[in-house]
C-alpha cells in the first residue's frame, strides 16, 4: 500500500536512555505513523546542548538512542531517521524564524520557565530559543503531523504560530502542523505527581536492566489513601494501577481485586514490573545487540542525512529566495 502524502516529524532527544513515559507517550506512535506517512525522526542534539554539557556523553547517548528507537519499532526502510546536527541547515531556517517571533512568544513557553527552575545555574540562552529551533525542525520538511506528548502541546501551537507568522510575510510556505497525541500522553513518574522525566529522576526505565526496572516500580509511589493491606484501594488515585490500564489487558480485573482489597499495592507494583520486563525483553536484546554494532547504526542516521537533503535543499531554496537571501 503506498503511503498518504502527509509528512510526519518527530525529534527526541540524546539526553538519556527512553523512558515508558517516551515509549508511551510519544515512540508508539513513531511506529504505528511510520506505516501509512512518510515519517522523519531526528535525535535532536543540538537540543540536548542546552543541558548536556560533556562531548563524549552526548555522542554516546546519541548512538543510543538510535539503538533504542530501532529497537523499540522504527524501521529504517519506512522511515527517517536521522540526528539533527547531521542537517547544519535547521540551524539556518533558525536563524531565519527568529526573526519573525516576538521575544514575548518565547519568553511565554512553559518548558523555558520550568527549565530555569530545574537548572538554575544553567539558565543559557539555548533554553530560551529552543522552541523556535523546534519550529525549524519541523518546518524544514514542511512536516504536518507531529506525534508528540502532551508536554509538547505548547511548542506545537508556538510552531503554529510561527509558521503563521512567516506564511504572513512572506506568502503560503509552511504548512501549520498539528500534534498527534498517543492514549496517553501524559504519563506520570514514580512520585505519581509528576510528569516522568528524566531531570525529575521519576522514570522507569524500560531498556535498563531487569533489576533496575524492578527497583524503579517497587518505589513507585501508590495509593496514599491506604494505609492498610486490609483497606479496599482506589485504583483510580494510584499510578501503579493507571500504568497498568496502560499496559495490563486485564487491568479491570486487577482494579477490582484492589477495591475489595485482595490484593495490595506491593503485588500491583511486583505484577507491574514483571509484565514491564516481559514486554521489552525483545527490545531490549535487539537494543544490546545494536550497542555492538556502532557502524550500523551510523550508517542508518548516516542515510537518513543523506536521505533528507534533497527535501531541506528545496525548503532552503524557497525560503532563501522568498526572504531576499538568494
Ligand atoms: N511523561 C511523559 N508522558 C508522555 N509523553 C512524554 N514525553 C516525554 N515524557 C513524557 C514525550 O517523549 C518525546 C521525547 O521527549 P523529549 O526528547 O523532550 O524527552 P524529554 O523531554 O527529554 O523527556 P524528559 O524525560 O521529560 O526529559 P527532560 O527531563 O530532560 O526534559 C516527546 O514527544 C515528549 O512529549
Amino acid at each position: 500500500m503506498s503511503k498518504q502524502p502527509i509528512r510526519a516529524y518527530s525529534g527526541i532527544q540524546p539526553s538519556g536512555a527512553p523512558h515508558l513515559g517516551n515509549d508511551l507517550g510519544a515512540i508508539r506512535n513513531y511506529v504505528a505513523l511510520q506505516e501509512n506517512y512518510e515519517s522523519i525522526y531526528c535525535i535532536v542534539d543540538y537540543h540536548a546542548l542546552t543541558s548536556v554539557h560533556d562531548g563524549e556523553k552526548l555522542r554516546r547517548q546519541t548512538r543510543e538512542m538510535a539503538a533504542a528507537l530501532i529497537a523499540l519499532g522504527l524501521d529504517p526502510n519506512k522511515c527517517t531517521l536521522f540526528v539533527q546536527s547531521h542537517r547544519p541547515e535547521v540551524q539556518e531556517l533558525a536563524w531565519i524564524l527568529m526573526t519573525v517571533t516576538p521575544v514575548s512568544w518565547v519568553e511565554r513557553t512553559p518548558t523555558y520557565k520550568e527549565k530555569k527552575l530545574q537548572q538554575a545555574d544553567d539558565i543559557n540562552h539555548g533554553l530560551l530559543t529552543y522552541p523556535i529551533l523546534q519550529a525549524a525542525d519541523i518546518l524544514l520538511p514542511k512536516a504536518s503531523v507531529v506525534p508528540v506528548g502532551k508536554d509538547q502541546a505548547a511548542h506545537l501551537e508556538l510552531s503554529r504560530e510561527i509558521a503563521r507568522s512567516f506564511n504572513n510575510k512572506f506568502g503560503d510556505t509552511f504548512p501549520e502542523p498539528e500534534a498527534v497525541f498517543t492514549t496517553s500522553p501524559v504519563v506520570l513518574g514514580t512520585d505519581g505527581e509528576k510528569k516522568m522525566s528524566k531531570s525529575l529522576g521519576n522514570t522507569i526505565d524500560i531498556l535498563g536492566d531487569p533489576a533496575v526496572i524492578t527497583k524503579q516500580v517497587m518505589g513507585s509511589v501508590t495509593d496514599t489513601k491506604r494505609p492498610l493491606k486490609s483497606d479496599p484501594g482506589h485504583p483510580e488515585a494510584c499510578n501503579v494501577c493507571q500504568l497498568h490500564k496502560l499496559v495490563s489487558a486485564n487491568y479491570e480485573e486487577l482494579w477490582q481485586n484492589e477495591r475489595a482489597a485482595l490484593t495490595g499495592c506491593a503485588d500491583m507494583k511486583r505484577l507491574l514490573a514483571e509484565r514491564l520486563i516481559a514486554h521489552y525483553a525483545p527490545a531490549r536484546e535487539r537494543y544490546n545487540e545494536l550497542l555492538a554494532l556502532p557502524h550500523e547504526i551510523d550508517n542508518i542516521l548516516g542515510d537518513g542525512a543523506a536521505r533528507l537533503l534533497p527535501i531541506v535543499t528545496e525548503t532552503m531554496r524557497e525560503v532563501k529566495e522568498k526572504v531576499g537571501l538568494a
